[in-house]
């Protein structure tokens, strides 16, 4: 078998190593609160970014020269397939996520890109036999084409309404013959530019029986995956309607399908929406709905999507931390989406943004563990809403009083006694957790 990267096996070698082809903090076998640290992180490499991606921008062309490059659109894909496991097993990821477009071409019919689709996945699923390695997550490109130049579910166009719907049943049974856990839906360009042309009420009626059919076929095709919607407040469209985390639960639950949909946050997503990635994450948290992460980030200076490999790791900390307390990601896991940039064009560059991601986000477990175990916040947080746990608080939370009851409490209390937020405090003890 043709080897396509000219980099060995990624070992660990603790935090004193200064090679920079090891993993100084991903330890895959460690145990963090009695569970290897490989199933807390279920790293999944993104077929997109990692496969095919170049390095283009708008301004300018490809800037990679990979291996598996080929003249012909399927026998590039065969070849992806084959780079695209030496990679993982080399990193020693087990698991990958995918577009339809990604792993095979869109060729002239419909027809002939699933027929191409059902090849190239056949192959694909024996190396997932011969590997160990698993699908964490399918989806369909339903944004990229022409015809979908004013989106696919909130298209005007109900052609392109149908392609998406016949894409969308594609991906799926692609996605269960690979035994995806979960299938994502990233609405592409599911938004609109301008109100002069746009008719929202029926666009967000539309999007919402496309999820009902898909939601659907989820059951009646046996694939029975969890489902995620994937928040973005904009890019490509100006203003995307799966916003966030709490307009997209406002949305499923105007159309009954919040019972149905889970969310894979993207860190890049959070911050477009002016939230922090920890905010959303706790968002979908306490709503139930944490399902998956797009582990990525953006550049603050920049108001785009540049799904940068994640090193921060302050803001690992705090996404494991919210992890941690969701009990971990169920059938979810954590998909680099994030693609090296335009300047890191060598095999190497692509090996070494991988550890970093890997190890950022184990570091961030490590310390966001190391502060549940010592209950650092959850006791400052007790203490600072006690006023509730007993006399008229407890009345409160337990709905037992009326405006009446709280103005005459109110007569007799009116001096209100605050206590300190103590956020200075609370960013000294975090900072102290993340220099051990
Ligand atoms: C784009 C999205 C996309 C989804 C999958 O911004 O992050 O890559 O994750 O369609
Ligand atoms: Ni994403
Ligand atoms: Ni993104």
């Amino acid at each position: 078998m043709k080897e396509y990267f000219k980099v060995g096996k990624i070992n660990y070698e603790g935090p004193s190593s200064k090679n920079p082809l090891a993993f100084k903090h991903y330890n895959k076998d460690e145990l963090v609160l009695g569970k290897p640290m490989k199933e807390h992180l279920k790293f999944a490499m993104s077929w997109w970014h990692t496969l095919c991606a170049k390095g283009s921008d708008q301004f300018g062309g490809n800037t990679m020269v990979r291996t598996f490059e080929k003249s012909d659109p399927l026998e590039e894909a065969y070849a992806k397939v084959d780079a695209g496991f030496e990679f993982m097993e080399k990193l020693g990821i087990e698991y990958f996520c995918f577009h339809d477009r990604d792993m095979a071409p869109e060729l002239a019919t419909l027809k002939e890109s699933n027929e191409a689709l059902d090849k190239v996945s056949d192959y694909v699923l024996e190396k997932m036999q011969k590997t160990g390695i698993k699908c964490l997550w399918g989806t369909a490109n339903c944004f990229n084409h022409k015809r979908y130049l004013a989106g696919a579910g909130t298209s005007p166009n109900a052609t392109a309404f149908a392609y998406a719907a016949a894409q969308i049943k594609k991906a799926m049974d692609i996605t269960k013959k690979l035994g995806g856990k979960n299938y994502v839906f990233w609405g592409g360009r599911e938004g609109y530019d301008t109100l002069l042309n746009t008719d929202t009420k029926l666009e967000l009626d539309h999007y919402a029986t496309l999820l009902t059919l898909a939601r659907d076929y989820n059951k009646k095709s046996g694939l029975n995956a969890q489902l995620l919607i994937e928040p973005k407040p904009k890019e490509p469209t100006k203003h995307q309607y799966d916003f966030d985390v709490q307009t997209v639960l406002g949305f499923l639950r105007a159309y009954g399908l919040e019972n149905d949909f889970k969310m894979n946050i993207e860190a890049n997503h959070a911050t477009l929406a002016i939230h922090t990635f920890n905010h959303e994450l706790n968002m979908a948290r306490i709503n139930g709905v944490l399902g998956s992460i797009d582990a990525n980030q953006g550049d603050s200076l920049l108001g785009w999507d540049t799904d940068q490999f994640p090193t921060n790791v302050y803001d690992a900390t705090l996404a494991m931390y919210e992890v941690l307390l969701n009990g971990g990601l169920g059938n979810g896991g954590l998909n680099f989406d994030a693609k090296v940039r335009r300047q890191s064009f060598s095999d190497e560059d692509l090996f070494i943004a991988y550890i970093a991601g890997m190890d950022t986000f184990a570091k961030g477990l490590k310390v966001a563990a190391k502060l549940l175990e010592d209950h650092v916040f959850e006791d400052f947080k007790a203490e600072r809403y006690a006023s509730y746990k007993t006399g008229i608080g407890k009345q409160i939370d337990n709905k037992e009083v009326t405006l009446e009851d709280l103005s005459e409490y109110a007569i007799e209390h009116d001096t209100v006694t605050n206590n300190s937020g103590s956020q200075e405090l609370l960013e000294a003890i975090l900072n102290q957790y993340i220099y051990q």
